[in-house]
Protein backbone atom coordinates (compact mmCIF):
# COMPACT_ATOMS: atom_id res chain seq x y z
CA UNK A 1 0.00 0.00 0.00
CA UNK A 2 1.20 3.18 -1.38
CA UNK A 3 2.20 5.84 1.88
CA UNK A 4 -0.94 7.83 0.53
CA UNK A 5 -3.08 5.81 1.14
CA UNK A 6 -2.16 5.07 4.95
CA UNK A 7 -4.64 5.98 7.53
CA UNK A 8 -3.23 4.46 10.82
CA UNK A 9 0.56 4.31 11.48
CA UNK A 10 2.70 3.35 14.30
CA UNK A 11 5.59 5.07 15.31
CA UNK A 12 8.47 2.87 16.76
CA UNK A 13 11.23 4.41 18.63
CA UNK A 14 14.67 2.44 18.14
CA UNK A 15 16.13 3.44 21.00
CA UNK A 16 13.21 2.13 23.24
CA UNK A 17 12.94 -1.66 23.99
CA UNK A 18 9.89 -3.66 22.55
CA UNK A 19 8.98 -7.46 23.42
CA UNK A 20 9.01 -9.96 20.41
CA UNK A 21 5.53 -10.72 21.89
CA UNK A 22 4.09 -6.80 21.59
CA UNK A 23 5.78 -6.10 18.26
CA UNK A 24 4.11 -8.82 16.46
CA UNK A 25 0.91 -7.70 18.03
CA UNK A 26 1.84 -4.04 16.73
CA UNK A 27 2.52 -5.29 13.29
CA UNK A 28 -0.27 -7.72 12.92
CA UNK A 29 -2.85 -5.46 14.37
CA UNK A 30 -4.10 -3.91 11.39
CA UNK A 31 -2.31 -0.45 10.88
CA UNK A 32 -1.35 0.04 7.53
CA UNK A 33 2.36 0.70 8.09
CA UNK A 34 5.12 1.20 10.52
CA UNK A 35 7.43 3.84 10.74
CA UNK A 36 10.67 3.92 12.55
CA UNK A 37 12.16 7.15 13.46
CA UNK A 38 12.94 8.28 17.21
CA UNK A 39 14.75 11.80 17.99
CA UNK A 40 17.37 10.70 21.22
CA UNK A 41 20.00 7.73 20.89
CA UNK A 42 19.04 6.88 17.46
CA UNK A 43 21.96 4.39 15.64
CA UNK A 44 23.05 2.59 13.34
CA UNK A 45 22.70 -1.01 15.19
CA UNK A 46 19.31 -0.28 16.97
CA UNK A 47 17.81 0.69 13.51
CA UNK A 48 18.96 -2.56 11.88
CA UNK A 49 18.11 -4.61 14.67
CA UNK A 50 14.14 -2.93 14.74
CA UNK A 51 14.22 -3.45 11.07
CA UNK A 52 15.15 -6.92 10.63
CA UNK A 53 12.16 -7.57 13.56
CA UNK A 54 9.85 -5.81 11.70
CA UNK A 55 10.47 -7.38 8.44
CA UNK A 56 9.20 -10.63 10.38
CA UNK A 57 5.77 -9.04 9.23
CA UNK A 58 4.03 -8.30 5.81
CA UNK A 59 3.95 -4.68 6.55
CA UNK A 60 5.44 -1.79 4.84
CA UNK A 61 7.87 -0.17 7.03
CA UNK A 62 9.62 2.94 6.41
CA UNK A 63 12.04 5.08 8.13
CA UNK A 64 11.87 8.88 9.14
CA UNK A 65 15.76 9.61 9.31
CA UNK A 66 16.67 11.42 12.58
CA UNK A 67 20.55 11.04 11.56
CA UNK A 68 22.22 10.77 8.65
CA UNK A 69 24.59 8.20 10.70
CA UNK A 70 22.04 5.43 11.03
CA UNK A 71 20.22 5.36 7.43
CA UNK A 72 20.39 2.05 6.10
CA UNK A 73 19.24 -0.14 2.96
CA UNK A 74 15.86 -2.08 3.33
CA UNK A 75 12.89 0.04 3.99
CA UNK A 76 10.26 0.76 1.55
CA UNK A 77 10.13 4.29 2.21
CA UNK A 78 12.48 7.13 3.70
CA UNK A 79 10.36 9.69 5.75
CA UNK A 80 12.86 12.69 5.46
CA UNK A 81 11.35 15.43 7.86
CA UNK A 82 11.84 19.25 7.34
CA UNK A 83 11.02 21.03 10.49
CA UNK A 84 9.27 24.29 8.72
CA UNK A 85 9.07 26.31 12.21
CA UNK A 86 12.49 25.72 13.49
CA UNK A 87 14.32 28.32 13.49
CA UNK A 88 17.56 27.26 12.39
CA UNK A 89 18.11 26.51 8.75
CA UNK A 90 20.04 23.19 9.71
CA UNK A 91 16.71 21.55 10.29
CA UNK A 92 14.83 22.91 7.47
CA UNK A 93 17.25 21.98 4.74
CA UNK A 94 21.26 22.62 5.80
CA UNK A 95 21.37 18.98 7.39
CA UNK A 96 19.55 17.66 3.71
CA UNK A 97 22.29 19.61 2.24
CA UNK A 98 24.74 17.70 3.86
CA UNK A 99 23.19 14.02 3.29
CA UNK A 100 22.86 14.70 -0.84
CA UNK A 101 26.28 16.17 -1.02
CA UNK A 102 27.29 13.41 0.12
CA UNK A 103 24.80 10.47 -1.26
CA UNK A 104 23.43 12.38 -3.54
CA UNK A 105 24.49 10.38 -6.73
CA UNK A 106 23.29 7.23 -5.44
CA UNK A 107 19.40 8.42 -4.21
CA UNK A 108 16.81 6.67 -5.26
CA UNK A 109 14.39 9.60 -5.63
CA UNK A 110 11.50 7.59 -5.56
CA UNK A 111 12.01 6.03 -1.93
CA UNK A 112 12.08 9.52 -0.37
CA UNK A 113 9.09 11.02 0.89
CA UNK A 114 9.63 14.84 2.10
CA UNK A 115 7.94 15.62 5.35
CA UNK A 116 7.24 19.35 5.94
CA UNK A 117 6.67 19.23 10.11
CA UNK A 118 5.20 21.76 12.29
CA UNK A 119 5.86 21.03 15.61
CA UNK A 120 3.32 22.36 18.34
CA UNK A 121 4.43 21.16 21.44
CA UNK A 122 7.01 23.33 23.00
CA UNK A 123 8.31 20.54 25.45
CA UNK A 124 8.54 17.79 23.20
CA UNK A 125 12.21 16.54 22.59
CA UNK A 126 12.05 17.47 18.82
CA UNK A 127 11.35 20.64 19.34
CA UNK A 128 13.96 21.29 21.71
CA UNK A 129 16.11 19.54 19.29
CA UNK A 130 15.65 21.47 16.58
CA UNK A 131 14.34 25.48 18.38
CA UNK A 132 10.94 25.18 16.81
CA UNK A 133 8.68 28.25 17.05
CA UNK A 134 5.85 26.54 18.73
CA UNK A 135 3.76 29.33 19.89
CA UNK A 136 1.98 29.49 16.74
CA UNK A 137 -1.32 31.24 15.96
CA UNK A 138 -4.26 29.42 14.26
CA UNK A 139 -3.11 31.76 10.73
CA UNK A 140 0.62 31.10 11.49
CA UNK A 141 -0.47 27.26 11.41
CA UNK A 142 -2.34 28.10 8.11
CA UNK A 143 0.40 30.12 6.59
CA UNK A 144 2.51 26.98 7.40
CA UNK A 145 0.42 24.50 5.77
CA UNK A 146 0.06 26.23 2.29
CA UNK A 147 3.97 27.05 2.92
CA UNK A 148 4.06 23.34 2.62
CA UNK A 149 1.65 22.43 -0.23
CA UNK A 150 2.27 25.56 -2.36
CA UNK A 151 5.46 26.95 -2.17
CA UNK A 152 7.61 23.61 -1.51
CA UNK A 153 4.86 21.15 -3.01
CA UNK A 154 5.89 18.81 -0.37
CA UNK A 155 3.78 15.49 -0.26
CA UNK A 156 3.02 15.17 3.74
CA UNK A 157 2.28 18.29 6.73
CA UNK A 158 2.79 16.83 10.04
CA UNK A 159 1.13 18.60 12.93
CA UNK A 160 3.13 16.97 15.65
CA UNK A 161 2.21 17.64 19.37
CA UNK A 162 4.96 14.21 20.48
CA UNK A 163 3.74 13.60 23.99
CA UNK A 164 0.29 15.63 24.26
CA UNK A 165 -2.68 15.66 22.75
CA UNK A 166 -3.06 18.07 20.61
CA UNK A 167 -5.83 21.23 20.06
CA UNK A 168 -8.12 19.84 17.20
CA UNK A 169 -8.84 23.30 16.01
CA UNK A 170 -5.53 23.81 14.77
CA UNK A 171 -5.40 20.42 13.00
CA UNK A 172 -8.91 21.47 11.63
CA UNK A 173 -7.67 24.74 10.35
CA UNK A 174 -4.17 23.11 8.60
CA UNK A 175 -6.69 20.54 7.03
CA UNK A 176 -9.15 23.07 6.02
CA UNK A 177 -6.16 24.65 3.11
CA UNK A 178 -4.71 21.61 2.25
CA UNK A 179 -5.69 19.75 -1.29
CA UNK A 180 -2.78 17.55 -2.44
CA UNK A 181 -0.19 17.51 0.44
CA UNK A 182 -1.32 14.70 3.25
CA UNK A 183 -1.77 16.08 6.62
CA UNK A 184 -0.17 13.76 9.27
CA UNK A 185 -1.29 13.77 12.64
CA UNK A 186 0.73 12.67 15.58
CA UNK A 187 0.50 13.64 19.57
CA UNK A 188 -0.83 12.17 23.18
CA UNK A 189 -3.06 9.63 21.59
CA UNK A 190 -3.75 7.58 24.41
CA UNK A 191 -7.43 6.00 23.51
CA UNK A 192 -9.63 4.96 20.73
CA UNK A 193 -11.78 8.15 21.10
CA UNK A 194 -8.92 10.56 20.38
CA UNK A 195 -8.18 8.80 17.57
CA UNK A 196 -11.38 8.79 16.40
CA UNK A 197 -11.71 12.52 16.75
CA UNK A 198 -8.23 13.31 14.97
CA UNK A 199 -8.76 10.71 12.43
CA UNK A 200 -12.44 12.64 11.73
CA UNK A 201 -9.64 15.60 10.54
CA UNK A 202 -6.62 14.28 9.56
CA UNK A 203 -5.66 12.02 6.46
CA UNK A 204 -3.35 9.87 8.67
CA UNK A 205 -2.87 9.33 12.55
CA UNK A 206 0.32 8.77 14.09
CA UNK A 207 0.03 6.43 17.30
CA UNK A 208 3.91 6.48 19.17
CA UNK A 209 4.65 6.68 23.05
CA UNK A 210 0.97 4.89 23.49
CA UNK A 211 2.42 1.59 22.53
CA UNK A 212 5.21 1.53 24.88
CA UNK A 213 2.80 2.97 27.46
CA UNK A 214 -0.35 0.88 27.30
CA UNK A 215 0.08 -1.51 24.23
CA UNK A 216 -3.55 -2.69 24.45
CA UNK A 217 -5.46 0.90 24.61
CA UNK A 218 -2.64 2.10 22.03
CA UNK A 219 -4.16 -1.15 19.51
CA UNK A 220 -7.55 -0.10 19.60
CA UNK A 221 -6.89 3.20 17.89
CA UNK A 222 -6.35 1.39 15.09
CA UNK A 223 -9.66 -0.10 14.53
CA UNK A 224 -10.70 3.25 15.73
CA UNK A 225 -8.95 5.21 12.85
CA UNK A 226 -10.38 2.67 10.44
CA UNK A 227 -13.70 3.06 11.14
CA UNK A 228 -13.81 6.67 10.31
CA UNK A 229 -14.07 7.24 6.27
CA UNK A 230 -13.04 11.27 5.79
C1 LIG B 1 5.73 11.28 17.47
O1 LIG B 1 3.87 12.09 16.21
C2 LIG B 1 4.41 10.96 16.84
O2 LIG B 1 6.61 11.73 16.49
C3 LIG B 1 3.44 10.32 17.78
O3 LIG B 1 3.32 11.04 18.97
O4 LIG B 1 4.44 9.51 20.56
O5 LIG B 1 2.83 11.25 21.39
O6 LIG B 1 2.01 9.26 20.12
P1 LIG B 1 3.13 10.22 20.35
Amino acid sequence: MMYQAWRHVFKLDPAKEIAEDALKQVCESGTDAILIGGTDGVTLELVLDLLIRVRQYKIPVALEISNIDSVIPGFDFYFIPSVLNSTKTAWVKDLHIEAIKEFGDYMDWNELVPEGYCILNADCKAARATDAQTSLSRDEVIAHARLAEHFFRLPIFYVEYSGVYGDPNMVQAAKNVLTNTRLFYGGGITSAKQATEMAMIADTIVVGNHLYDNLNEALETVKAVHAVTL
